[in-house]
């Protein structure tokens, strides 16, 4: 296939590009660190969105090299940011199976300065659907290092609960179909009231998101959330364009 081809070079011809997407902490109102999504810019295509070839990649093992630019490129961007954001990577089961994922984190923060703390690793429960020893045993080394570990779209699966016990994330972060409930669905609050709740208890903070109106923020920060990410913070941006949005909080 042509994209499978393409795909193949992109890496080399420096076509992948992160764009950053800021989360803001509701009550102190700072913003507390950006996720990293990635972006092709093919050269006939134009912008390529991750849904259309993240899974090609993972099919075709591609995803461990390209896995592996991010977090190295993520680490590097990230020290430019102020000293209190972190930044948070998504890694899809395939790239989180392979050996590397533990050296990969140790070797880009040691070559890019960037404190382990400052790390977040998004995952999905796609990766802890075979949950085995091994992958517990990668959380807990993640962990050691320091790096935080965030559940990511949750409450989207078959069992997003389960997962919670078998692991202590730091971070539940709020798959957004839920926020989009608020306004069309009379339960929409009981739903990301309890998720809030239930990250509180177990001492991980909550992150709504894709949060889009001030309304939405509003009902969010009642309910117990203490994070927010979407399009009413920011939408994600080139690096070279975070400066600006960073200059509108405090
Ligand atoms: O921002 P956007 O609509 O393009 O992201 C679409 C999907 O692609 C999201 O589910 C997101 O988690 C995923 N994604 C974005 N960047 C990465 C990445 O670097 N690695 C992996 N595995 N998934 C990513
Ligand atoms: O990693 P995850 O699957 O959570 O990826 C987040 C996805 O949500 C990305 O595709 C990102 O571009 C998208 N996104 C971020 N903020 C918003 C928002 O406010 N509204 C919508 N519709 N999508 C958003
Ligand atoms: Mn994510
Ligand atoms: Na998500």
């Amino acid at each position: 296939r042509k994209l499978e081809l393409d795909m193949r070079q992109a890496l080399a011809r420096r076509e992948f590009q992160l764009h950053y997407q800021p989360q803001l902490q509701l009550q102190s109102g700072t913003l507390i660190g950006c996720e990293a999504l990635i972006r092709w810019r093919h050269p006939d295509r134009g912008l390529v969105s991750p849904l259309d070839f993240i899974p090609l990649a993972e099919e075709i093992g591609l995803i461990v090299p390209i896995g592996e630019w991010v977090i190295r490129q993520a680490c590097r961007d990230a020290m430019a940011w102020p000293s209190h954001m972190s930044v948070a990577v998504n890694v899809s089961p395939a790239q989180f199976k392979s050996d590397r994922l533990v050296e990969t984190i140790i070797s880009a923060l040691a070559s890019s300065g960037l404190p382990a703390q400052r790390l977040e690793v998004e995952i999905t429960e796609g990766v802890l659907l075979q949950e085995n020893a091994k992958t517990l045993q990668t959380l807990h080394r993640l962990r050691e290092l320091g790096v935080r570990v965030s559940m990511d779209d949750f409450g989207t699966g078959y069992s997003s609960l389960s997962y919670l016990r078998s692991f202590p994330f730091d971070k539940i972060k709020i798959d957004r179909s839920f926020v989009k409930d608020l306004a069309t669905k009379p339960d929409g609050e009981a739903i990301i009231r309890a998720i809030a709740g239930l990250g509180k208890s177990l001492g991980m903070t909550t992150v709504a998101e894709g949060v889009e109106t001030s309304e939405q923020m509003q009902r969010i920060r009642l309910e117990g959330c203490t994070d927010v990410q979407g399009y009413l913070i920011s939408r994600p941006v080139p690096p070279a364009e975070l400066a600006e949005v960073f200059a509108l909080y405090p």
